[in-house]
């Protein structure tokens, strides 16, 4: 187990590599180049500047968040080839510099979801919500919120330039069910799986966040059974997941564990996204918000996760995921130093407890 944390870049955030570096027990950053547009190869020179930074402050790089996927890819475009040829040269010139695993999603138009992005809690700090009554039938309606809500930052997935197409995107789609999105999907990974066997370098498909149909658009990575479909449709080593468990777990239906614990074993989970969420009316709806990474902060069991994972054998990329704000700090939402601090520091704790009570 490697324990990682996501960094965004020295223009994008004001969390520094130096102060991530103090975080005990974190080998490296989970990396981006976030202002390469979707579809263009990601340069060497850019990689090699990134890699060098993160040397410099003494962490690895080698797990990155996201190379994202273009639409057209998605939604099975004529354009799709040329996308997925430079995919593949992004793979090439990620693994010259050591990079081992690509974290995507093949969710349409968005990246994940929340109603609330500043929901208070009982003892001050903030956090990510998601109240599928606060979610409106019309996506415009809930960008017009973000737009006026979250001040000078941008969400994955949210960037201002893809809110601008979103009519064009919601178009293109219109004719993608499920199951022509999976047809998409394993055209895309025919594509690229291929090269990464060549260069060492392991895809990991991010869970549907939430897990479940919004705004009438088609989700196909949700639960057990599409995992599983993933696993078979290329079954390849190099076809893995990024097993978000606050993603998985947004739907009360996934057994969370039991999810982890199989994949792990197949070999196929290459990259663990460990958050904890608290059903706010567990047994009546799907609502939830994200809790500190504590099990008695959740309705999780994170020892059972991280049980799940060590007693499999796990040997793959973890980092903390969305934390709250807490002790006043403010910037990009769910991506604050200290609560993911918290997070890094206590997994690592659950870790060794699991590692020296098996030994
Ligand atoms: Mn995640």
């Amino acid at each position: 187990m490697k324990m990682t944390f996501r960094w965004y870049g020295a223009g994008e955030e004001k969390i520094t590599l130096q102060e991530i570096r103090q975080i005990p027990g974190v080998s490296g950053i989970v990396g981006c180049l976030m202002d390469v547009p979707v579809g263009e190869v990601w340069l060497r020179e850019r990689i090699a500047a990134l890699v060098d930074q993160a040397h410099a402050a003494g962490l690895e790089l080698e797990v990155i968040e996201s190379v994202n996927v273009h639409d057209d890819i998605k939604a099975g475009l004529p354009t799709r080839d040329r996308y997925i040829e430079n995919y593949c040269q992004t793979i090439r010139n990620l693994a010259d510099f050591g990079v081992k695993v690509i974290c995507y999603n093949f969710m349409p138009v968005f990246d994940w979801v929340k109603s609330d992005l500043d929901y208070v809690l009982p003892d001050g700090s903030s956090t990510l919500a998601f109240e599928e009554a606060d979610v409106p039938e019309d996506p415009n309606v809930l960008l017009d919120r973000y737009a006026k809500g979250t001040g000078d930052f941008v969400l994955p997935g949210w960037e201002p330039e893809r809110l601008a197409q979103i009519r064009h995107l919601f178009d293109i789609y219109a004719d993608v069910d499920e199951e022509t999105l999976r047809q998409n999907l394993v055209y895309f990974l025919e594509g690229v799986i291929p090269t990464c066997e060549e260069c060492g370098v392991k895809m990991a498909i991010h869970p549907d966040d939430p897990p479940y149909s919004l705004f009438g658009l088609p989700r196909i990575i949700k639960n057990r059974e599409d995992l599983d479909w993933l696993c078979r449709a290329v079954d390849s080593p190099a076809n893995g997941i990024t097993l978000c468990t606050g993603s998985i777990a947004e739907d009360p239906a996934n057994d969370v564990y039991a999810i982890l614990a199989e994949f792990t074993r197949r070999g196929r989970i290459h990259f663990v996204h460990a958050r904890n969420i608290r059903y706010l009316e567990p047994g009546k709806n799907r609502d939830f918000y994200e809790a500190g990474h504590w099990t008695g902060a959740g309705s999780l069991d994170m020892f059972r996760i991280m049980a799940a994972l060590h007693d499999n054998g796990f040997e793959g990329y973890i980092r903390p995921d969305h934390g709250r704000m807490i002790w006043g700090e403010t910037g990009r939402a769910g991506y604050g130093l200290y609560d993911r601090a918290l997070g890094c520091a206590y997994l690592n704790g659950l870790w060794e407890a699991l590692e020296k009570r098996s030994a």
